[in-house]
């Protein structure tokens, strides 16, 4: 990492007042957690079929079959723990937290969970797959193999955000509010391939906000604006953060 961009980063956050952090899954790579893509071998669309374990249809297909494949990935969260990249961002409270990862690691180092924006939800919780509203917190050690709702029978599924469903709107709006009106986005650990949650990115760039990038990969340009930080975040994002 050169220090003269790493140095052009740090000036652009000290310059700024309002700053948010929209995180992907490279921000607990480093935790243990598998991405999603990227070329290492560990990737989970790599080796998962996302429509089969990460969409509607793939429940109504096989309901137990993606609860297992959850709870597989429930117990590998149950044993990481928060890494130096998310730490960093917990000394920082004023950091809003926009984040697609769906792990509780940011809230167990420390960062409120009112202060976190889990666009696609969060694993450590089931809802009904109804329409009935009831959610219930699983022990992600030991988490309950499919079962029913115990308000309306429906099964109960993970309370994730699968491909081909609406984010939730109070979430969105709020993201979205927040990304009108930023000085700085940092955008950690992100392929920014997902949508509707990539689209913050050009909306705070239109909006006049810096970018500020870290991947272990060159990402795509996010306007003229953008600063790319390329290593990881558990080195890059506390030398990033020191001093704010
Ligand atoms: C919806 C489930 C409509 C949760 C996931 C345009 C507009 C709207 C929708 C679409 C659109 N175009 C296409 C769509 C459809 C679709 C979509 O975006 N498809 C993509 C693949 C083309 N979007 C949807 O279906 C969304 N829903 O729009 O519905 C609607 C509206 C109203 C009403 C009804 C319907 C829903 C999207 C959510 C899908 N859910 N998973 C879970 O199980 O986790 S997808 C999955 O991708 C995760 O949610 C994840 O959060 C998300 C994004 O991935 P990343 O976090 O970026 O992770 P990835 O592995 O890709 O990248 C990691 C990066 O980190 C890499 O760049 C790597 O280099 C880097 N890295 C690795 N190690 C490190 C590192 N960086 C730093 N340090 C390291 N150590």
């Amino acid at each position: 990492m050169t220090d003269r961009r790493l140095s052009a980063a740090r000036n652009a956050l000290s310059t700024s007042r309002r700053i948010a952090v929209f995180s992907g899954a490279g921000l607990s790579a480093e935790s243990g957690i598998a991405t999603f893509r990227g070329n290492d071998g560990d990737a989970l669309w790599s080796r998962f079929n996302p429509m089969e374990l990460a969409s509607a249809a793939g429940f109504e297909e096989n309901p137990a079959r993606v609860i297992d494949w959850y709870n597989w990935r429930r117990s590998k969260l149950a044993n990481a723990q928060p890494n130096a990249a998310h730490v960093a961002l917990a000394k920082r409270p004023r950091l809003v937290q926009i984040t697609q990862n769906v792990d509780d690691l940011l809230e167990r180092a420390g960062v409120a969970a009112s202060a976190v924006l889990h666009l696609h939800g969060t694993i450590g919780k089931d809802r009904c797959n109804g329409s009935c509203g009831h959610e219930e917190t699983v022990d992600l050690a030991s988490a309950p193999p499919l079962r029913p709702c115990p308000r309306c029978g429906a099964y109960l599924r993970p309370a994730v955000v699968w491909f081909g469903e609406g984010l939730r709107q109070d979430v969105w709006n709020e993201a979205q509010r927040l990304c009108s009106q930023l000085d700085c986005l940092l955008v950690v650990g992100t392929s920014a391939t997902v949508y509707p949650a990539a689209g913050l990115i050009e909306q705070a760039e239109a909006a006049g906000s810096k970018i500020i990038s870290i991947n272990t990969e060159p990402s795509a340009s996010f306007g003229a604006e953008h600063l790319e930080l390329v290593g990881p975040a558990s080195v890059l994002l506390p030398q990033l953060l020191e001093g704010l």
